[in-house]
């Protein structure tokens, strides 16, 4: 057994059970070793900003890291925005990143570089193995790394000669490490702070977007008359009729300073104070009232159920009933051809949202009102983009529907951010993938249209209008969709959207439809 093959063989015992690749010469030998090992479905991305975004939707779903396969540093490198994307959501994601042989290094061939600098910034773990008898070891490292809660980006360079080399034993089966508890101490400050009848807000984060965190907060919330919040971007957050609902802090900074300056105490469970996605000339960066009392009951590496179980038990509201979503569909558009524009979209995505259904939610502009209706419909799973670096909506379908084979995936897709990765339709189509995507075609940058105003800009010219607009010439979803093997349809109004993605819903497999603004 080569070291190749010892590594293949580790991951599996440790529980890897997805590679997502994109393979050059210095990883033939560990493509080769996937071959002969039972336990690992690969799957091919043609870019690697496709791989890392399919790493980090697949953790979300599957609750497992993946491992990815990456060639050097340049493949590595076209993966980081996505394993930035990746380490906000708390993703963990095993990188194994070929390397020239050992020896070979010193030659500075075309694709020598410094991997370790390259991926050091976008991991939590880094490490080169050039012990062929030791990369097992490594690997098993490297999979401990990325299990760390809340789940960490391990990045395990392996050299050519230490994947062909003889390797060492496989490694047996490790121990997950677990979410550290809170201590007896932060819970009672919390139910002390929460005592004290002050106008209250729980904010919600990370683990605390899953049911039994949300049905704790909101038996919390219930007895003390406190409001739920959840950040802008949750990682996954189970929503939808039946459904503790926190209420989103808004990415407009007035709106969001509004929203919080009524706050005397927030009590913050895997989340942190909340802060402007970029400064505006004359605006504040901290969006809470400045007055305003911060306590912490669990960051996001501790186990947030636990948490928020002790604190009601310590308040006294262990049976209290929380407040959930009505179920409360809005009505499909009658007879006529309205123009899709943002609140009729969000109002038929709520109406068609099916049951159990994932939304990778990259909509950005045309999106910011979809939560209000869609907090009523049928129960789903919604993942947000962590990072704010666009081109994780379609990779990150690809993987949520590898780690969650059974549910449809919804991607809400702005047209400029598609462009980034859309590959990922070819992997959906060659891996049969059930997942919709719906893209918002307005043909434009709309949101920086609206930043140039915000950070007090001039107002556009020539060159900033061309920097911000995707007209001359117009995309075509539907025929860049077919070229990948993904069946795709055009609608120009609210009427033909509907009845394109009632089809797309009861058709299996990967199926694209351009919503043209
Ligand atoms: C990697 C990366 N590059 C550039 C940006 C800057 N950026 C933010 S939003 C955006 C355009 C998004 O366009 P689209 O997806 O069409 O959504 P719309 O603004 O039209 O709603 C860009 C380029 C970014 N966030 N991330």
């Amino acid at each position: 057994m080569n070291g190749a093959e010892s590594l293949a063989r580790t991951l599996v015992s440790q529980g890897v059970e997805l590679c997502l690749a994109n393979p050059g010469t210095s990883e033939m030998h560990f493509v080769a070793a996937l071959d002969k090992v039972e336990g690992m479905r690969c799957v091919l991305g043609l870019f690697e900003g496709v791989v890392t975004g399919a790493a980090d939707g697949y953790y979300r779903m599957a609750d497992k890291p993946a491992c990815t396969l990456l060639h050097l540093g340049p493949g590595l490198g076209n993966g980081l925005a996505n394993l930035h994307n990746a380490k906000k959501a708390g993703s963990g994601i095993v990188n194994i990143v070929g390397e020239h042989a050992s020896y070979h290094i010193e030659h500075n061939a075309p694709l020598t570089s410094d991997i370790e600098g390259v991926a050091r910034p976008m991991s939590h773990w880094v490490h080169t193995c050039n012990d062929s008898t030791r990369i097992a070891t490594a690997g098993a490292d490297a999979v401990t790394a990325a299990w760390q809660p809340p789940g960490q980006i391990a990045t395990l360079i392996l050299p050519a000669d230490t994947a062909w080399n003889p390797g060492g034993e496989v490694v047996p089966p490790r121990q997950r490490p677990l979410r550290s508890g809170v201590t007896g101490e932060t819970v009672e400050a919390c139910a002390r702070a929460l005592r004290r009848g002050r106008k209250t807000a729980l904010l919600l984060g990370g683990q605390a977007g899953r049911q039994d965190s949300l049905d704790w907060a909101g038996r919390i919330a219930a007895h003390c008359g406190a409001d739920l919040l959840c950040e802008y971007s949750v990682a996954r957050l189970e929503r939808g009729a039946g459904r503790v609902t926190p209420r989103r802090v808004p990415y407009s900074v007035d709106l969001a300073v509004q929203l919080l300056s009524q706050y005397e105490l927030i009590v913050l469970v895997g989340a942190r104070p909340p802060v402007a996605f970029f400064a505006y000339p004359g605006k504040p960066s901290l969006l809470a009232n400045p007055a305003c009392e911060f306590v912490s009951l669990a960051e996001a590496h501790h186990d947030i159920p636990t948490a928020l179980a002790d604190l009601a038990d310590a308040l006294g509201a262990r049976t209290t009933a929380p407040v959930v979503a009505a179920f409360n569909q809005p009505a499909l558009p009658g007879p006529g051809r309205d123009p899709i524009e943002p609140v009729g979209l969000g109002r038929l995505i709520a109406a068609l949202i099916p049951e159990n259904a994932v939304v990778i939610d990259e909509s950005v502009l045309s999106g910011r009102g979809f939560d209000v209706p869609t907090s009523t419909a049928a129960p789903h799973s919604w993942l947000n983009i962590m990072g704010g670096a666009i081109g994780f909506g379609l990779p990150g379908a690809v993987g949520a529907a590898l780690g969650a084979p059974d549910r449809p995936v919804i991607v809400l897709e702005g047209d400029g951010s598609g462009m980034y990765t859309l590959q990922a339709l070819w992997t959906m189509a060659r891996e049969s993938l059930n997942v919709k995507v719906v893209i918002m075609a307005n043909r434009s940058y709309n949101i920086l249209q609206g930043e140039l105003k915000n950070v007090g800009a001039a107002a556009p010219g020539v060159n900033a209008r061309s920097m911000l607009t995707l007209d001359r010439p117009d995309l075509n979803w539907v025929q860049l969709a077919r070229g990948m093997g993904v069946p795709g349809e055009r609608a120009e109004s609210l009427q033909e959207l509907a009845a394109a993605f009632s089809k797309a819903l009861a058709t299996p497999g990967p199926v694209l439809i351009e919503a043209v603004f």
